[in-house]
């Protein structure tokens, strides 16, 4: 074990680079764990490389351009940077195992920044193993790192502010043949405007905005778009060929080359999880979340989760989310003064909560279809191990309370992915079926190790002795 870390953090998204800085710019001795190659996380992927490509700088918008500024207070502190390195397994006692270039190293930090952030909700429907179905996320991670656009028409089904985003990156990107399959339901429209008042405090009025903007903007170019988009089915032999969807009461079927899908994002699960670190059912984002107190400490003493991965706030959240846990342990630490601390923490909450006002109209407006959450008994749920809706029905009918027992009887959650992919789907259709709550029914138990390791790779610890 090379030495004693102030801190390990655990991804260089937003959450992460505030939380590294404010703990290494505070003297705190930091090291910064990322599988990426440079800083940025999903929202500002390769921004400082591709801050030097005005064309694809256009393309991706001017908040991405913002994440640039808090890469160079990164790197410009003291914060140890480890790239292209993946964790994968961490002890409640803070040590972190990682794996870079075909060696394993086991680290230690005192205090453990678990900022991995967020993933795209399952999005569980006939025909969405095919060849040529994609997600949102997954082209836009195409766009951000490459430059890459697809080429024929590319049909985007799904809603959510990610999804009308990509759509407008699309735009500018030069993409002429889009259709888009709106999916939010209609019935959403009048319960959220409830949250509307809300909304209209803070920064909600800027988010509305740009929102209404990239509407405005797919409006003028006349792109095909769809709304109260329902059942929908991606059809091909070999490779995706054709969706077809309800949209009010008409049936569409529309031939295409590429479909990607969105239903929103969802708290990555896997590292808090297999840490033990205690979750909850979040009955307004529809997701599990882990339990944490207002500076984001979890369950567990000295671990810490800033950003999404502790619950969907948004970027600039994810930023004052981690500012707030590095504030935290640099009290902990005895390395801030009090008075400063609490003025500091006080300003990081504030912003951070004005963030937060638009959350629950988009969480309420953008609420998927219960079609996504437990799809129907044809449908493909676990991919790996291509294990269909009415299976998990029929095991819980057999007596199967939980996700965790459903493994034994189908080795759903048991391939590469390790769950990831299944397990919110399976935990809603065991619940729905069984009549528990989510909270009663769980999760699947998550294991090290998190990412593939290789017996070559574990021996590599030992090469010196
Ligand atoms: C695919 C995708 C695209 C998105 N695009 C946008 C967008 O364009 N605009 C927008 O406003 N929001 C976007 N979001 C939402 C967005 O992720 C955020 O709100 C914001 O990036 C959250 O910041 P974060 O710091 O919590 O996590 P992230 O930005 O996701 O950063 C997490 C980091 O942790 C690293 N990591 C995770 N696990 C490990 C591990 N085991 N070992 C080592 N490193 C690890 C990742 O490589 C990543 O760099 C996107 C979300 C997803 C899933």
């Amino acid at each position: 074990m090379s030495s004693v870390w102030d801190a390990i953090v655990i991804g260089a998204g937003p959450a992460g680079m505030a939380a590294a800085a404010t703990l290494a710019e505070g003297g705190a001795t930091t090291l910064v764990v990322d599988e990426q190659p440079t800083p940025g996380g999903q929202i500002y992927r390769a921004v400082e490389r591709n801050g030097r490509n005005p064309t694809l700088s256009a393309v991706l918008g001017p908040d991405y351009a913002k994440g640039a500024a808090l890469a160079a207070r990164m790197r410009a502190s003291a914060a140890a940077l480890r790239f292209d390195t993946s964790v994968w397994r961490i002890d409640a006692d803070g040590t972190v195992w990682t794996k870079a270039g075909g060696k394993v190293e086991c680290l230690k930090g005192k205090t453990i920044v678990v900022a991995s952030g967020a993933m795209e909700r399952p999005v569980p429907v006939p025909g969405w193993t095919l060849p040529g179905v994609m997600t949102v996320g997954a082209l836009q991670i195409m766009l951000k790192d490459a430059g890459l656009s697809p080429s024929g028409r590319l049909v985007l089904a799904g809603c959510g502010p990610l999804f009308y985003l990509f759509a407008y990156q699309c735009l500018q990107a030069g993409l002429s043949d889009l259709v888009l399959l709106d999916t939010t339901p209609r019935a959403n429209l009048l319960p959220s405007l409830r949250y509307l008042p809300k909304a209209l405090s803070g920064h909600g009025p800027r988010y509305l905005l740009k929102g209404l903007r990239l509407m405005a903007k797919l409006r003028r170019q006349n792109v095909t778009i769809h709304r109260s988009v329902s059942n929908v089915r991606i059809e091909g032999d070999e490779r995706a060929g054709a969706v077809s969807f309800d949209s009010g009461t008409r049936h569409h079927r529309i031939g295409c080359e590429i479909v990607a899908l969105h239903e929103g994002v969802i708290p990555g699960q896997q590292i808090a999880r297999s840490i033990g670190c205690e979750h909850r059912w979040d009955a307004e984002q529809l997701c599990f979340r882990p339990v944490l107190d207002p500076i984001g400490e979890s369950s567990i003493p000295g671990i810490f989760i800033a950003g999404d991965g502790g619950g969907i706030v948004g970027a600039e959240a994810s930023a004052h989310s981690g500012e707030l846990c590095g504030l935290a342990i640099l009290k902990r630490l005895g390395k801030i003064p009090e008075a400063e601390f609490v003025r500091r923490q006080n300003a990081a909450q504030h912003a951070h909560a004005a963030h937060l006002t638009i959350r629950p109209f988009l969480d309420r407006l953008y609420r998927p279809r219960e079609e996504i959450l437990a799809p129907a008994d044809e449908t493909i749920v676990c991919r790996c191990e291509a294990v269909r809706a009415d299976a998990i029905r029929e095991v819980v009918r057999q007596g199967c309370r939980g996700p965790n027992q459903s493994k034994a009887f189908l080795r759903s959650g048991m391939g590469p992915c390790q769950g990831r992919m299944c397990g919110p789907t399976v935990s809603a259709i065991i619940a729905r079926e069984t009549g528990q709550s989510l909270d009663a029914t769980g999760y699947y138990r998550i294991r090290a190790p998190l990412k593939p390791v290789t017996v070559g790779e574990l021996a590599s610890q030992y090469a010196d002795e």
